[in-house]
């Protein structure tokens, strides 16, 4: 039985990768044969990941957009088109994170991460889905979280963006299934990046904590979404669609290590 998990001849588009998760699943996508398209906020962020792209030997296409501003993005994915190509497959990796008690969130706070981490990927896939209908098919993997299941102090507004981005992954699979689109996500679990580095640092009590809530008895690492980026973006996957994959060493399984 010969499964193709080979991304040769496709283009792949993932936000946010100028670093971090994004970085490491461009990377993955470009080893099993992807070109690498990618955006982010600023262009000298652009420019220095283009060259680490290139150390890596991945030849990546970087532009300059926010994801929440529709203009820019229907403006930038008409720009990829014309210079690299229509998109097979997207990942909506870019997003951010406010830590912050509910009772002292402001709404603007509230606002941002939601239309970030929500309203971004809904903008993105909406914009790319028209060249793969064009095209036959294509993926969408939306980068969820743990949080699109289980809340903690000081992160509702990311608890509710990424529970809502599992449920916008379940609907657009069901819309888009009439067209070849599969779209699924990626839950990772903690992993230990810039974004969750202040909860590691010096000696910081959630770290423990989190070892101890982790069957795995580790954080994650961002090599670990590898393989399952690659998974969910190769024909591999043709038959799954509206699933979240969490990656996230046993957590969401686990009650908590019982009482001796
Ligand atoms: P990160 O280091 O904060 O990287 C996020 C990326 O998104 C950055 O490149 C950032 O660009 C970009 N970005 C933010 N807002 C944007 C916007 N409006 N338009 C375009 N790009 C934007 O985060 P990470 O740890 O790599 O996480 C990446 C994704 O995985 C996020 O969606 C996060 O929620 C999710 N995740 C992370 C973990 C974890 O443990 N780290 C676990 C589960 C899920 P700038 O650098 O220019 O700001
Ligand atoms: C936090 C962490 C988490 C991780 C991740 C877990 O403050 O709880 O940042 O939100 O980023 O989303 O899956």
């Amino acid at each position: 039985m010969s499964v193709n998990f080979s991304l040769q001849g496709k283009i792949a588009l993932v936000t946010g990768a100028t670093h971090g998760i994004g970085m490491a699943l461009a990377k993955a996508l470009a080893d099993a044969g992807a070109k690498i398209v990618f955006n982010d906020l600023v262009q000298e962020r652009i420019d220095a990941a283009i060259k680490d792209y290139k150390e890596a030997g991945v030849e990546a296409y970087g532009y300059v957009f926010d994801v929440t501003d529709e203009e820019a993005v229907n403006a930038s994915i008409a720009k990829i088109t014309q210079e690299v190509g229509l998109i097979d497959i997207l990942v909506n990796n870019a997003g951010i994170i406010k830590r912050i008690p509910a009772v002292e969130m402001t709404a603007a706070d509230f606002r941002q991460v939601i239309d970030i981490d929500l309203n971004g990927p809904f903008i993105m896939s909406k914009s790319v889905a028209p060249g793969m209908i064009k095209k036959g098919g294509g993926k969408i993997i939306n980068i969820c979280s743990m949080m699109s299941e289980l809340g903690r102090e000081t992160v509702s507004a990311y608890a509710a963006a990424k529970g809502g981005l599992k449920m916008l992954t379940k609907n657009l699979a069901c819309e888009w299934a009439e067209f070849n689109i599969q779209v699924n996500g990626i839950g990772p679990g903690y992993i230990a990046t810039a974004q969750t580095a202040p909860l590691r640092e010096d000696g910081h009590p959630f770290n423990s904590f989190i070892i101890g809530r982790t069957p795995a008895g580790r954080w994650g690492e961002i090599e670990d979404l590898q393989g399952p980026v690659v998974f969910l973006a190769s024909e591999a996957s043709n038959f799954v669609t509206g699933h979240v994959l969490y990656v996230d060493g046993g957590i969401l399984a686990y009650i908590g290590k019982q009482p001796k």
